[in-house]
């Protein structure tokens, strides 16, 4: 497997970045994760605008246009011969000393295109759904990290895998700090309730995911009314269907929320009507190359 960095394709065990890196000192960098299925990729210039994005808010400078870097993107999924694959595309401040100060990273940032396979959940739990629950660290306030900077940073959500983890659970949902739900440590999180469907809204210190926003338009398209709102962990509780979007995981029905059976306890209709949709279009949206 060959990945690339700063316009050179290595080998994975070749592959390597500074110490003195600010991405690796101080998680001073941002990222994105893209799925290819069947050599289209999902979603690409979404993704890259919204590096390109985080990039901005945290003052980087990305030393590639987008063009050229979906064609390293692409010259990388090439070199590793995948029609089939997830890519993590990551950019970093750049070598620095040991202090803060990004003016001191003087070089470019760096470029770094990993392409692998995912699974992030087993397939039984996509047949069977998810239990998941509430954990006690809150998602970052807007007002000091904001969550729609995808950063190399991810201790807020890693402190809530943990705590889920610990009581022996997978996932965790994240509240605000006013006690709204915010969002999971990977996935944004959607409720069905009377045929329509919710998700928190992205200013709710939330990620604005590009599956997020990929299924709201799915919906709305085969006439599910849709309606980004604010949620209650009591609304959970009381939804009928209950799924998380990610790219990574794509559409996966949650079944328990803190104990309570969502629903019948078992994958909604609504839910599994939306994954065949998303997977459809998995099917025939994306950027095209050929191997
Ligand atoms: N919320 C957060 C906090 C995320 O990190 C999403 C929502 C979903 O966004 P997209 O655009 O992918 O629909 C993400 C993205 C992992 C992992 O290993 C998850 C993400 C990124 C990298 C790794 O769980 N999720």
């Amino acid at each position: 497997m060959k990945v690339y960095i700063n316009g050179k394709l290595l080998e994975k065990n070749e592959a390597k970045i500074s110490v003195f890196d600010h991405g690796f000192l101080y998680g001073d960098g941002v990222f994105e994760g893209i799925r290819v299925y069947n050599g289209l990729i999902f979603k690409l210039k979404e993704h890259i605008e919204r590096l390109f994005e985080s990039a901005h808010s945290l003052m980087l400078t990305i030393p590639l246009s987008k063009e050229k870097l979906i064609e390293a993107t692409i010259h990388t999924l090439k070199a590793n011969n995948l029609k089939n694959a997830y890519i993590r595309l990551c950019v970093t401040r750049g070598e620095g000393d040991l202090g803060l100060d990004p003016r001191k990273c003087k070089g470019n940032a760096s470029i770094v295109i990993i392409t692998d396979k995912i699974a992030l959940y087993p397939e039984s739990l996509y047949k069977k759904g998810m239990e998941i629950i509430t954990v006690p660290t809150i998602r970052n306030l807007p007002e000091a990290l904001n969550p729609q900077i995808k950063s190399m940073n991810y201790l807020n959500n890693i402190l809530a895998k943990i705590e889920a983890i610990n009581c022996g659970f997978d996932e965790a949902i994240m509240l605000d700090n006013l006690g709204y739900v915010a969002e999971c440590t990977g996935d944004n999180i959607f409720i069905v309730k009377e045929n329509h469907l919710y998700t928190p809204p992205q200013c709710m210190g939330t990620l604005r995911g590009i599956t997020r926003d990929t299924v709201l338009e799915i919906a709305s398209k085969n006439r599910i009314a849709t309606h980004e709102h604010v949620l209650t962990r009591h609304e959970l509780y009381i939804s009928d269907e209950c799924f998380l979007t990610g790219t990574a995981a794509e559409i996966i029905p949650v079944v328990k929320v803190d104990g309570r059976i969502i629903g019948d306890g078992k994958p909604g209709k609504i839910t599994l009507k939306l994954t065949k949709l998303f997977k459809a279009r998995t099917k025939t949206e994306g950027v095209k190359y050929a191997l």
